[in-house]
């Protein structure tokens, strides 16, 4: 393990991350985790600010979360949905009644002028999540997928069209202009900084848009602390959601070595699955350790267990 002075950073998404998250928020001590999460997901929607995965994460990190949807609030009800249906309002964005609350409070404070980082702070500290959670940027950054049937914000492409268009490529609207949160920068140039872990979310749409941060690619090349990745990707297939149909459709092979190679010059080290270790030699030879590993975390033991491995893995030569 880890001293007690040093740091982790985790860089995730929605579903995949947050579970390699809480894996690490239960094998690290409170103030040895940072958690940085995407925000190129969030969107506005019937005049609320949405923020998916930074929700995931917390109310995963929270003990609140869905587990069957991965997404959204455990013992959620539906009330407010059914009674927009009725007056004929936009559904096709599915929120619940409880998990609305944290969008009305977000949108307020917004509105008031507060940061997204400080109301997700304040948010944290009221559902008594510890680990510190931080939005990617506190700047407006927009997915774009680009697909067979034109271009779509990624909630549209995402949620309203099931992720069934062809995928051509993505772009993140305002990257250029976005500013990294501080603190995350800051913790990049830090001494105690002791790894950097890409969580197993969608290379293209969840962890890109983080990497693509005017700045982030620097730091993270500058910085000591060895950087590794969780392959999302195992067997062929992502774990959950759409990163091996977009592989395909980018004419990719869908593999773990290919993860490897588009993260490239970044990594030191990947963890892959243990079902994929033939593909070991191959991303070693792009001169990155690799860690065959359990990496499918269906219970909260499995998630514990790859976080240990994860973190060992991060402290051993690379
Ligand atoms: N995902 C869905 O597939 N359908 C939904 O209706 C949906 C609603 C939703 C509401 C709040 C929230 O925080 C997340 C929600 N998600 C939903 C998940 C979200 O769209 C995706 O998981 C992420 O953006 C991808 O990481």
């Amino acid at each position: 393990m880890i001293a007690r002075q040093q740091q982790v950073l985790a860089l995730c998404g929605g579903v995949g991350g947050a579970k390699l998250a809480l894996g690490l928020a239960r094998c690290l001590a409170p103030q040895q985790l940072t958690v940085v999460a995407n925000t190129a997901d969030d969107f506005e929607h019937l005049g609320l600010s949405i923020s998916p995965d930074l929700d995931t994460v917390m109310y995963t990190l929270a003990g609140l979360n869905d587990s069957r949807k991965g997404w959204g609030l455990a013992q959620e009800t539906w009330q407010v949905l059914a009674a927009l249906e009725r007056l004929q309002g936009d559904t096709w964005f599915q929120l619940g009644d409880r998990d609305l609350a944290t969008h009305l409070l977000r949108s307020q404070l917004l509105a008031r002028g507060e940061s997204l980082s400080a109301v997700t702070a304040q948010l944290c500290r009221r559902l008594a999540v510890d680990t510190r959670l931080l939005p990617m940027s506190d700047d407006p950054v927009r997915t774009v997928v680009e697909t067979d049937s034109g271009d779509l914000a990624f909630q549209h492409y995402f949620v309203r069209e099931r992720c069934a268009p062809a995928v051509r490529g993505f772009r993140f609207e305002g990257i250029e202009a976005a500013r990294p949160q501080a603190q995350f920068l800051q913790l990049l140039r830090d001494d105690s900084l002791a790894a950097v872990v890409i969580c197993p979310s969608n290379p293209f749409v969840s962890v890109q848009p983080i990497l693509s941060l005017p700045g982030v690619g620097d730091a993270l090349r500058q910085c000591r602390a060895p950087l590794l990745a969780v392959s999302p990707i195992v067997g062929g297939e992502a774990i959950k959601g759409p990163a091996a149909k977009m592989m395909r459709e980018l004419s990719m092979p869908s593999t773990a070595l290919a993860v490897a190679e588009y993260y490239g010059d970044l990594l030191d080290g990947f963890v892959i699955d243990r079902s994929d270790a033939a593909q070991a030699q191959a991303i070693e030879a792009l001169g990155i350790e690799v860690l065959p590993a359990a990496t499918i975390m269906n219970s909260l033991q499995d998630r514990i267990d790859l976080a240990q491995r994860v973190v060992a893995f991060s402290q051993s030569p690379l």
